[in-house]
């Protein structure tokens, strides 16, 4: 029995009950099958603040998956009346292990909330509510349909992005209220709805790999399967970064 056999280990940030109520250390079945798919091996990462340290010492790179809104004081502002699902907890422990996934250079892809959490924990700002605050009278928040297209996103030619997914533009399903507001001088807005509400950032290269789209492509793969390929290259990195270590 061949007891090397590696994959690279995707740490997966989670937590949330299916009803927002309880606190699970859970993961959800779409990140999981990207994941393998794409020839990694997915552990969650649980919620456990002070130990980041020990929870990047056991991956290779750092999924951070959907969820609910941020608190507003991670923005220095209250709680915008329609934000919701709030989890103080996992805010805290996110923002902690982005900070020390970026400090070791650890390849991180961010989903939704992942983009805007890793936006803001690498020092940028969020809106907490697009129609109220970015003034776009569009509706991103898309939940009975998550699975399909529902608007057009525009890609910056020269993006690592546009080279992962061979196209400058796409459809793509939209399940969020919040955006990214000021990107963070370590990323790079690379991807925007027609409405001008950014739907990716990036920071590709010799940097290492940190990337972030808005929407769900975990969601959307099977009908779309080039947005599979957004978890090969993050696994590609960070079966990089594992030789590297
Ligand atoms: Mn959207």
């Amino acid at each position: 029995m061949n007891k090397n056999i590696k994959s690279p280990v995707i740490g997966m940030t989670a937590l949330r009950s299916p009803d927002q109520t309880s606190y699970h250390h859970i993961l959800t079945g779409p990140y999981v099958r990207c994941i393998t798919a794409a020839g990694g091996y997915p552990i969650v990462l649980p919620a456990i603040v002070g130990r980041c340290q020990e929870a990047l010492s056991l991956v290779d790179g750092l999924l951070l998956i959907g969820g609910g809104d941020i608190e507003g004081k991670h923005l220095g502002a209250e709680n915008h009346p329609k934000a919701k699902f709030f989890n103080p907890l996992r805010d805290e422990f996110e923002l902690a292990i982005i900070k020390l996934a970026a400090q070791w250079k650890m390849p991180m892809l961010g989903i939704c909330r992942g983009l805007q959490i890793m936006n803001i924990a690498l020092g940028g700002s969020l809106y907490q509510d697009i129609n109220d605050e970015q003034g776009t009278a569009f509706d991103h928040m898309r939940e009975k349909t998550p699975d399909l297209p529902v608007h057009a996103v525009s890609i910056a030619a020269e993006s690592c992005l546009a080279s992962i997914l061979g196209t400058t533009s796409l459809s793509v399903n939209s399940v969020h209220h919040q955006a990214i507001k000021d990107v963070s001088s370590k990323l790079k807005a690379v991807a925007w709805a027609p409405d001008g509400v950014i739907e990716a950032a990036e920071a590709c290269g010799d940097s290492g790999f940190m990337l972030g789209v808005q929407w769900h492509p975990e969601r959307i793969a099977e009908k779309q399967p080039e947005q599979l390929r957004l978890f090969e290259r993050f696994i590609g990195a960070a079966g990089n970064y594992a030789q590297r270590k």
